[in-house]
């Protein structure tokens, strides 16, 4: 069974999640049983007498206007995208923590065994398949894909919040929903009890007012479970954390917003389950007429389009999970040019500056590849332990440079102790010491039209040929952006790019080529390979540049 491969931590053991099921099946009878005793009380009764569940208090506005029922549509199929595409993006890294290192073992919820402790394990093995049933598009590891699905169908899942806060605040709906008194605490206790005792409450329908512990309810799924998931959501996003470090701080760090980030997806789905609940116990066909056309009746109609949209969001899923495949480079290009520019837009100027402490390296750094380097040129680099090694910089440059280890020694060293955003969801934190990039910009006096940089690997990636990305010189300028030969105080291993390996802080982990050999001055970064941008790019389907 799926759950039984989900662990969660309790103190050293982990322990399959399958056991909440027969847990919450006991602790639900306790609380049904509780609240029935309760219910019967003198305590109990009293409470009830004094706080309805459903107030007859000021006039609130009937009917349920055309504003909420189509942002409520919206956000349905929207939501459906986004939950399944993040389920994918999980999947590539399946282990939430409490801690920004990531440490193996100390995850606090896993969907996948313990990582081998006998062999390099990188981050790349460790990902898991996902169904296309769950995932979208599953069937393999393909977070680039994922990626575009969960940032385009955000963009506008977000402007529809946004068109619902306006309509919210400038209609009568306001009074529906917005809680302004505090009694409607206890009215929803009341409600509470009544609901966990298993009855309804009495009063006027859904389409006349909401009962207390509804009204709570919905306010706090839009007001409250929306908002979070966003702010966590840019929480993750190395170029704002690495700028601002309050920002992640906000929930902790960026594995505990991470963890909320899941928790929130798991709140709109017990969310999601209860809601269809209450909406069949408490007349079925009504509630779906009021929501789809508005009206108070009782007949099928509402009932009819709540099927078609069953139908549809079916459909949609299908259809996205094939496009993902038929028409993959139409989907990038999509979330290049809406994604890719808002990002551009949002965060282009975040220039990092985040800085931690010794004290906060990571006692595990993950590495992250399918290939290291090999063949004869590699091997004789190794053999003459990188004495031989020569960086090329050229392209459009003024003065095009080879440097030796020793070369690029001498000049400028800096030294950095930044957090390392993997798109596959993980974190660390290292001390980089190397050449600051625009040490090398002033030496080699780029062309004015020389507006990226290609660097290229020895390592090929997965599916064979020269690993590489690119950035924009804008991006290099930034203090942070680093040719780095040490890492934490000694030199560069093997595993993690030795002799050189790129840091550009703003960005994620994929765009840190290790073990580069040679860089390159272009206009632009489509005049090389498929055109992409980078190997992950051409091959894997990501962005041309992920600041998130
Ligand atoms: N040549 C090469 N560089 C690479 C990769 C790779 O596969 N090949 N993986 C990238 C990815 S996805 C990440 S997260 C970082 C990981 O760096 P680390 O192994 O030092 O943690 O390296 C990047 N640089
Ligand atoms: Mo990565």
């Amino acid at each position: 069974m799926l759950l039984s491969r989900v662990h969660v931590r309790m103190g050293r053991r982990f322990v399959s999640v399958w056991w909440a099921i027969p847990i919450l099946t006991v602790l639900g009878v306790v609380v049904v049983v509780a609240a029935k005793l309760f219910a019967a009380s003198s305590a109990g009764r009293a409470l009830m007498a004094q706080h309805q569940c459903i107030a007859w208090g000021p006039p609130v506005p009937h009917g349920i206007p055309a504003f909420v029922r189509w942002t409520h549509l919206l956000t349905f199929f929207f939501l459906v995208i986004i939950v399944r595409s993040g389920l994918q993006i999980l999947s590539d890294h399946p282990r939430l923590y409490a801690k920004v290192d990531c440490t193996p073992g100390e995850e606090w919820l896993r969907f996948r065994g313990p990582v081998p402790s006998d062999r390099v394990w990188t981050a790349k093995q460790d990902a898991i398949m996902l169904s296309p049933l769950v995932g979208l598009p599953g069937g393999r590891h393909t977070i680039g894909v994922a990626r575009h699905w969960h940032f385009i169908f955000d963009i506008v899942f977000v402007l529809t919040g946004v068109t619902y806060a306006v309509f919210f605040f400038a209609t009568p709906w306001v009074h529906r929903l917005l809680p302004t008194h505090l009694s409607l605490f206890p009215q929803a206790a009341s409600c509470a009890v009544t609901y966990l005792s298993l009855h309804l409450p009495r009063g006027p329908n859904g389409f006349f007012r909401y009962d207390a512990l509804q009204q709570l309810t919905y306010f706090s799924v839009i007001f409250i479970l929306g908002p979070l998931a966003i702010l966590t959501g840019l929480a993750m996003s190395p170029a704002l954390d690495n700028r601002y470090r309050w920002y992640a701080r906000l929930f902790g760090n960026r594995q505990i917003a991470r963890s909320i980030h899941f928790l929130v997806m798991v709140s709109f789905v017990v969310f999601f389950i209860g809601h269809m609940t209450l909406v069949a116990l408490t007349g079925f066909a009504p509630n779906l007429n009021h929501i789809t056309l508005g009206v108070d009746r009782n007949d099928l109609n509402g009932f009819g389009i709540w099927l078609l949209v069953i139908v549809l969001v079916i459909g949609l899923n299908v259809w996205a999970v094939r496009l993902s495949w038929t028409h993959t480079r139409v989907l990038q290009r999509v979330s290049n040019a809406t994604v890719g520019r808002t990002m551009d837009l949002l965060f282009d100027h975040f220039a990092p500056k985040a800085q931690y402490e010794r004290k906060d390296i990571s006692p595990h750094f993950w590495p992250n590849h399918i290939r290291l380097p090999e063949g004869p040129v590699w091997d004789e680099l190794v053999e003459s332990d990188f004495r031989s090694y020569r960086l090329k910089v050229h392209g459009l440059v003024e003065n095009p440079v080879e440097l030796s280890l020793a070369d690029l020694q001498a000049m400028a060293k800096q030294d950095q102790i930044t957090m390392h955003n993997c798109i596959q969801g993980w974190s660390g934190i290292a001390e980089w010491g190397g050449l600051p990039f625009s040490a090398l910009i002033d030496l080699v006096r780029p062309d004015p039209e020389a507006q990226w940089v290609i660097f290229y690997s020895f390592a090929t990636g997965a599916d064979g040929g020269v690993y590489y990305d690119s950035h924009s010189i804008h991006d290099l300028r930034h203090p942070q952006s680093l040719l780095a030969y040490d890492m934490n105080r000694e030199r560069l291993p093997i595993l993690h790019g030795r002799p050189l390996r790129l840091r550009v802080e703003n960005q994620l982990g994929f765009k840190h080529v290790k073990w580069v050999s040679e860089i390159e001055f272009v206009r632009h970064f489509s005049e090389r390979f498929a055109g992409y941008g980078g190997y992950q790019e051409d091959h894997e389907f990501f962005g041309y540049r992920d600041e998130i």
